[in-house]
């Protein structure tokens, strides 16, 4: 969409795959399909009042998907917030808003802030979610705001923390829990720039906390990743 007025309030659509980003504000000195960048307290004027989008600081799929995050926009104003998800962003990593999900009223502060959390009572994990802020008093609709896959909470492929990890005599110790008979893998790389990684060990949990000791060597950098299968 490359609106030339303001007011397009643009709601709970499915706004589909097309190569370009879903909705499109054009600022000043923009072509289309680029993305509009928010500015403070969003006092800049075009197309929908090149309307600041929200931005997603936390995203968790589960029983419950939960996205959280910020505006930044008019100060002491309303605005709706609604969520969509998509199986991938647009190229520029924003919100393709396949399908919309649930949405949500929040009210800036006198800086222009709100926090808000949108939860939908389904499991989303690795769908890219994202969201739009209409300004209720202009009916001004952003563009999508950046995607942020949603992960899963507790997933037991996923990475987990070392409960603790340090250098010590040119060896990597590391400390975590572990449940009995459990297997963990521990994966190596010396170059997070071509994310191979390759796996040092396995051992099986004993239910209490293991230590590992990793000798380093012949490399300048290592890192290591623990994992279940
Ligand atoms: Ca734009
Ligand atoms: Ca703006
Ligand atoms: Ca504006």
């Amino acid at each position: 969409m490359c609106s030339v007025s303001a007011g397009n309030r643009i709601l709970g659509n499915g706004i589909e795959s097309n190569g370009a980003l879903g909705i499109d504000l054009e600022g000043p000195g923009e072509t289309g399909g680029q993305v509009t960048p928010n500015d403070p307290q969003d006092a800049d004027a075009g197309p929908n009042r090149l309307q600041n989008f929200p931005l997603i600081t936390a995203a968790r799929g589960g029983a419950n998907t939960l996205a959280q995050g910020t505006l930044n926009s008019t100060p002491n104003r309303d605005f709706l917030l609604e969520l969509f998800h998509g199986p991938e962003p647009d190229p520029g990593g924003h919100g393709e808003g396949a399908r919309f999900l649930v949405r949500t009223n929040v009210t800036t502060d006198a800086a222009g802030h709100a926090d808000w959390t949108l939860t939908v009572p389904a499991d989303f994990s690795g769908q890219f979610l994202t969201v739009t802020a209409t300004d209720l008093a202009t009916e001004d609709t952003s563009e999508f705001s950046p995607a942020v896959r949603a992960d899963k909470e507790d997933d037991p492929h996923g990475k987990m923390e070392w409960a603790a990890a340090r250098l010590e005599d040119g060896e990597f110790v590391a400390v975590f829990p572990t449940a009995a008979g459990q297997t963990y893998i521990v994966l190596f790389s010396d170059d997070l720039g071509t994310d191979e990684w390759q796996v040092l060990a396995t051992f099986t949990g004993t239910g209490d906390l293991m230590t590992l000791r990793l000798p380093v060597t012949d490399a300048a950098q290592r890192f290591f990743v623990l994992r279940r299968p």
